[in-house]
This record gives structure tokens, C-alpha cells and sequence, in this order.
């Protein structure tokens, strides 16, 4: 029988949202962002974290970054090292240093070097495979070198072109070590085919953003149909609300860096 949880993660990196978060890029039409709310299920995030047993370091919000919180976008950490990315949002650029030094402290830091551009929720790591979207945040300059540095550590990798959307792992993340939850857009995509397949309804797309750990999903509120289909898998299902990050074009697996 495959192992349903082959690796444990035991730390995470999240940041806390600022005050003036409304001000990150979105193209969501979903109302105006709310401070209060938006903290109060970032509590409940991190909490959700500690549940699995990971140790979460909580840095502050980022003054004139009112993305910052989305950490996942500004490394991409494996067991062996991380590697800073250089955002393609230009107006994220410079959320990269400041992580530095909090990754430092656990892994050999590396760099994504001009004219590149990696954003990490392009990066989706199946195993020792990693898809890298290749998008408007990613280009194939920086998937190249992010997929050369994985190389070296033992990992494969391939570019998935992305036609639509902010992210790959907007529209695909790993729900088992073999198993992909994926969006109606990427359906049969050759990339994907040695994978199993569970299909997000297109009226559901925003739940493919679900995130697998520790032998838990951690799971967006409110889309019943993906949910039935994940309660197939057996895991025990933590639901949160993201309805905050969700109007800025956020997910679950946006907001932290687990390693
Ligand atoms: C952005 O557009 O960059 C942010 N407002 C949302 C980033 C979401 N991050 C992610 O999917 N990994």
C-alpha cells in the first residue's frame, strides 16, 4: 500500500496581513476586503497549522507590501534548501529579500537571478516532481533556472504552459502522493497523465486551491461539490473560511511556506 503521508512537514512561514491589504493586485469582483475578517481567518489559518504539528513562524506585515502575506509566492523550499523566486509582479519584487532571512535560519538560501521571474504558486511539488506553470508571473527564463537548481538536488521537473488564470496552483495542487485535484482547464493535459484525477466542477474553481498536509486537507468553506469528492480520499477535511484573501485573488496554499 502507498504511504498516504510520506512526508511531514514541520514548520511553516506565514506574515501577517497589513492594514492596507486591499491594495494588493486582484482582479476578483468579490466586494470590498474586509481588515477584521481577513485577521481573524488568517488566525484561523495558522491555527490550523499548529493543529498538524507544525512549529509556524509568524513574521509582520510588510509596509508598502500589501501582498506579503501570500509567503508562498517568494521561495520555494525543499527538504534540502530554499530558493528565493523573483516575483513577475513588479510591485512584489521586493517582497523577496525580506524573506531571506527568515528561511536562513532553516535552509541554504539560493536565488532566482534577472532577467528571470518565479512566483511559488506557479510551483507545484508532486513528490520528487515538480510542475512549474509557466505564466504571467513565471517566465520560462525562471522556471529554467528554478528547474536546473531542483536537478542538482535529485528532483525532475516540467514547464506547464498556463492559458488562464493567476497561478498553477490556482487551478492544480497535490491532494495525494498520486493524486491531483485539477481544474476544469487543465483536464487532460498530457503533463498531468500519469496522475489520478480528481476534476474541480468550473463552478467550483477556486476550491483546486486546497492543501494537502500532514495527512490532512485543508480546504476552502463553501464548495460542496469538490468536498464530496475529496471525503472519497478519507482524509479528515479542516474547512476555513478565505473569503478575505479570496477577493484578492488568494488561497490556502498562497499564504504560507511549509518545509
Ligand atoms: C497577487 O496577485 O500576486 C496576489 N494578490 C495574490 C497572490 C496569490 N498567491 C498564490 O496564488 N500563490
Amino acid at each position: 500500500m502507498t504511504d498516504p503521508n510520506p512526508f511531514l512537514y514541520t514548520h511553516a512561514i506565514v506574515r501577517r496581513p497589513g492594514k492596507d491589504f486591499a491594495r494588493g493586485i486582484t482582479t476578483a469582483r468579490l466586494g470590498k476586503p474586509r481588515y477584521n475578517r481577513m485577521l481573524a481567518q488568517h488566525k484561523a489559518y495558522i491555527q490550523a497549522l499548529r493543529s498538524l504539528g507544525l512549529e509556524v513562524d509568524v513574521l509582520e506585515s510588510l509596509p508598502d507590501f500589501p501582498d506579503a502575506y501570500f509567503v508562498e509566492d517568494v521561495a520555494v523550499v525543499t527538504p534540502e534548501i530554499a530558493v528565493v523566486t523573483r516575483p513577475g509582479a513588479a510591485a512584489r519584487r521586493d517582497e523577496a529579500d525580506a524573506i531571506v532571512p527568515a528561511l536562513a535560519r532553516y535552509r541554504p538560501t539560493l536565488r532566482i537571478q534577472p532577467p528571470g521571474t518565479v512566483e511559488g504558486g506557479d510551483v507545484l511539488m508532486a513528490g520528487r516532481h515538480f510542475f512549474i506553470g509557466v505564466s504571467e508571473r513565471t517566465n520560462r527564463e525562471g522556471a529554467a533556472q528554478l528547474g536546473d537548481i531542483l536537478v542538482e538536488y535529485g528532483y525532475t521537473w516540467t514547464p506547464v504552459p498556463l492559458a488562464a488564470g493567476l497561478h498553477l496552483k490556482s487551478s492544480a495542487t497535490a491532494v495525494g502522493p498520486e493524486t491531483l485535484l485539477i481544474g476544469a482547464d487543465f483536464a487532460g493535459l498530457a503533463e498531468f497523465k500519469s496522475y489520478e484525477h480528481i476534476l474541480v466542477d468550473p463552478d467550483e474553481a477556486y476550491a483546486a486551491n486546497t492543501l494537502w498536509l500532514n495527512g490532512s486537507l485543508l480546504f476552502p468553506h463553501g464548495f460542496p461539490k469538490t468536498r464530496q469528492k475529496l471525503e472519497a480520499l478519507g482524509l479528515p477535511i479542516i474547512d476555513l473560511d478565505t473569503s478575505e484573501a479570496r477577493k484578492m485573488d488568494g488561497g490556502l496554499t498562497c499564504m504560507s511556506l511549509r518545509f
